[in-house]
């Protein structure tokens, strides 16, 4: 990491997107992941740079539903894991998760660059590499999965993701967590559980969510999931970012 005065206003900004170059640097983070990081800083700009209470309840839903999973699978793609990388390790860990590699532009090199950072980041094992399994109605190179990581999947989390991947992994009749700035975004609609938050502060609070919810009843659990509405969240998000209202 680099020096960052810790006072500076914008630190949290600041720190973001020096990790995003150091990605790039890496051969971790693609260059598209740049103009996406600034994409998501100006909706995170809007929020107040703030885990808004509605985000925070989608948090929340997302922990009971990946605790309720039979197989539930995390998704890294390159802005992740350069961003939240021990992070998604942690929620692996808490909620008994596989990580898998999806890419949106996919290449051997940098799956396997970010297969390597999970690992020094402490991920015992590292889904993705295998792309035995197919998403149907996605281009080959944007199709691939591990037939045993996403493929069997009952809950995703995919976060930052592509519309249309999106939109398909939901046909599969997967129940997805999607995290993502921007409420319009086709992938906040198409997600069971949208959560419009970083993902700096969004994937450790999920995690918090999962370490106080362990050990709950699964009845406990399902009304967690069945109160959180998803339009509702999109909505409240929406109209903090016009208006400045939570
Ligand atoms: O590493 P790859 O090849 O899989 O590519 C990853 C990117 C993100 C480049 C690719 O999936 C892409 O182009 O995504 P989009 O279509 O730009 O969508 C990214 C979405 O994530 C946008 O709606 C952004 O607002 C949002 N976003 C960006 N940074 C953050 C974010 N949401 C939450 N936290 C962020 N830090």
């Amino acid at each position: 990491e680099i020096d960052l005065p810790e006072d500076h206003p914008r630190y949290a900004s600041l720190l973001t997107r020096h990790r995003i170059e150091a990605g790039v640097e890496k051969g971790i983070t693609s260059k598209q992941g740049l103009i996406a990081q600034g994409r998501g800083e100006a909706f995170d700009y809007l929020l107040g740079e703030q885990t808004i209470p509605s985000a925070d309840a989608a948090e929340r839903a997302a922990a009971a539903q990946l605790l309720l999973a039979d197989h539930p699978v995390l998704s890294v793609n390159g802005n992740v894991a350069a961003l939240v990388a021990p992070e998604i390790v942690a929620l692996a860990a808490a909620v008994d998760a596989d990580i898998e590699v999806n890419l949106f532009n996919r290449t051997e090199k940098r799956m396997e660059a970010i297969a390597a950072h999970l690992r020094e980041h402490g991920a015992d094992e590292v889904k993705g590499l295998t792309a035995d399994g197919r998403i149907p109605n996605l281009s080959h190179e944007r199709a691939k999965v591990d037939a045993d990581g996403i493929g069997a999947a009952d809950v995703v989390v995919v976060p930052l993701e592509d519309g249309d991947r999106a939109e398909a992994l939901a046909d599969l009749g997967k129940t997805e967590i999607v995290i993502d700035l921007n409420p319009l975004s086709r992938s906040a609609q198409t997600a069971a559980i949208p959560i419009v938050d970083n993902i700096i502060r969004a994937v450790p609070n999920m995690t918090a969510h999962a370490e106080e919810l362990h050990g709950s009843e699964s009845e406990t659990l399902h009304t967690i999931v069945d109160q959180f509405v998803g339009s509702d969240a999109l909505a409240a998000a929406e109209e903090a970012i016009r208006t400045g209202a939570q």
